[in-house]
């Protein structure tokens, strides 16, 4: 998986890509990142990448033509030429979940634009993008903390990334739940013990009682999760269990 970001802080992108999993992953060759710079392919006498945006208004707009001559390098860069895709990061974009970010695992390029001011120019996104994706809700004042998210999380489902151990087929929203409960060293922590499940040895009743408290957990936390799921006859049986014993019937 190569990973193209245009972004006007490239040293924010290369540092913060390169610990843990994703730099590991990265010194692996498992998946490469470039960085491109729209202050790199200015061409104006000003020597600028923003201008102020028609129809007035605070604040200033990237300019198209840096974006566009950056955005062919990133273009030329990826030899393969197999699969590619430019993804604009904004908060009008189409909310991203596993499920989308999966789904994009089977592109060889992803070249992600990162924004900065009060966004791009509008032709950048209709002439040159082929999607526009939300981290959800909210704005943040770049896209390069967006770009880090979408290369982390994909990362981590590239096979090879994470352990056997560790593998992504037990992350959170994998199977569409939330995660089960964690527990480590000490047992009893202000009068709160582990589930005395987990201490007895026995995987088949630890995996039936994680699969429960998953369940459970989305039941409780997420409802919207379970809406969208289809659950087996086992499924049901779990977290019809799980619902008994969180409200109990007290007689
Ligand atoms: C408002 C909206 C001002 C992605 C967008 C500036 C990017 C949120 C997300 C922008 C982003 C998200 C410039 C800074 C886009 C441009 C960028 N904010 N929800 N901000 O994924």
């Amino acid at each position: 998986m190569q990973f193209d970001v245009i972004t006007l802080f490239p040293e924010m992108v290369l540092q913060a890509a390169s610990h843990g999993v994703t730099g590991k992953a990265l010194e692996t060759n498992l998946a490469s990142i470039n960085v491109w710079n729209p202050r790199d392919y200015v061409i104006d006498k000003h020597k600028t990448v923003d201008d102020r945006p028609y129809g007035g208004g605070p604040g200033m707009v990237m300019k198209y033509q840096p974006l566009h001559d950056a955005l062919t390098d990133a273009k030329k860069k990826h030899l393969a030429r197999e699969s590619s895709k430019v993804i604009y990061l904004s908060p009008q974009g189409k909310v991203i979940t596993q499920q989308v970010l999966s789904e994009a695992l089977n592109l060889s390029q992803i070249i992600l634009v990162a924004g900065r001011y009060e966004g791009i120019d509008e032709r950048f996104i209709m002439l040159d993008c082929d999607e526009e994706w939300s981290l959800g809700d909210y704005v943040i004042s770049g896209g390069e903390l967006a770009a880090l998210i979408v290369i982390d999380a994909m990362l981590r489902l590239i096979p090879g990334v994470l352990g056997d151990s560790e593998s992504a087929l037990y992350d959170s929203h994998s199977d569409g739940l939330l995660d089960y409960p964690h527990y480590t060293r000490p047992e009893t922590i202000a009068a709160l013990t582990v589930p005395t499940v987990l201490t007895s040895g026995h995987h088949a009743d630890i995996d039936r009682w994680r699969h429960k408290q998953a369940l459970g957990r989305t039941w409780q936390k997420r409802p919207d999760l379970l809406k969208n799921k289809q659950l087996n006859a086992e499924q049901k049986n779990l977290l019809n269990e799980f619902i008994l014993e969180s409200n109990p019937i007290k007689v």
